[in-house]
């Protein structure tokens, strides 16, 4: 594995909210034999987590010498995956980031993969793509096609999966990110500012996704709806 990622150091962040029940078999798994894979540091941030997460994430920092445990409970509408993104990523030392929900849907096993063709093709970024997916919920893959749709029209980047959660960049990159939204918007901030400072040097990678530990508490429509009008938004700022 230290092969497939030519020398390079690696760190891997993982927001979490109630996740106490999964992430002690979710870290164990990543660190563990059969397979273990090849972070130097692994760390989760909590967002307002209301179970047991920070007791979980306490005892996996005794046992697993890379595993660290942050919190930062800011929120915008009671969402706070952003901000436990942007804290994860300022703490992370790795040249190389990676990034993916502690649900165990997305395959950090591919990482050595993703930095091998990163390698070959030049890449400083990769959004990890789900899409084509037909065992993916057809009212999600319906959001995220519109979502496509609307970043294609105002910003003319041709994205299949806009609200992938797992990304895989250099260390280097970061302040080329300009990573703000708070909320669940910096799925598309992430990206969309990626193709826009990278240019060529940021694509997208076909991974496929796993089943989710536990029950979605996710709400696709009013978080969809978020998104469309972020997207929107953010083509007119200022700032972008
Ligand atoms: N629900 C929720 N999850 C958060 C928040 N902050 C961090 N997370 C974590 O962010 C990741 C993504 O959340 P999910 O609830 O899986 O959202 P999703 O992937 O869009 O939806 P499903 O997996 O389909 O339920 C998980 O690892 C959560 O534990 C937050 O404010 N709300
Ligand atoms: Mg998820």
């Amino acid at each position: 594995m230290a092969m497939a990622l030519r020398g390079k150091s690696v760190s891997l962040v993982m927001p979490c909210r109630n996740e106490g029940k999964h992430l002690s078999g979710l870290i164990r798994k990543i660190v563990s034999p059969p397979s273990p894979q090849d972070f130097d540091e692994i760390i989760c941030v909590s967002n307002c987590s209301t179970d047991n997460t920070l007791e979980v994430g306490a005892v996996l920092e005794k046992e697993i010498p890379c595993f660290r445990m942050l919190q930062d409970d800011r929120a915008i509408g009671g969402i706070g995956y952003g901000y436990a993104h942007m804290t994860g990523i300022a703490a992370a030392t790795g040249e190389i980031i990676v990034c993916a929900d502690c649900d165990g849907t997305y395959p950090v096993e591919d990482v050595a993969l993703i930095v091998d063709i990163m390698d070959k093709q030049g890449l400083s970024f990769v959004s990890c793509c789900r899409y084509p997916d037909s065992g993916i919920a057809p009212m999600l893959q319906l959001g995220v096609k519109l979502l496509n749709a609307e970043i294609r029209l105002l910003y003319g980047y041709r994205i299949q999966d806009s609200l992938s959660g797992m990304w895989v960049f250099k260390k280097s990159v970061v302040p080329d990110l300009r990573l703000s939204a708070g909320d669940w918007n910096l799925s598309p901030q992430i990206k969309l500012n990626a193709f826009s400072v990278l240019g060529k040097k940021a694509a997208e990678v076909k991974i496929h996704q796993l089943k989710r530990y536990g029950q979605t508490k996710q709400n696709y429509v009013r978080t969809g709806l978020g998104h469309a009008w972020w997207i929107a938004k953010n083509r007119f700022a200022s700032s972008r």
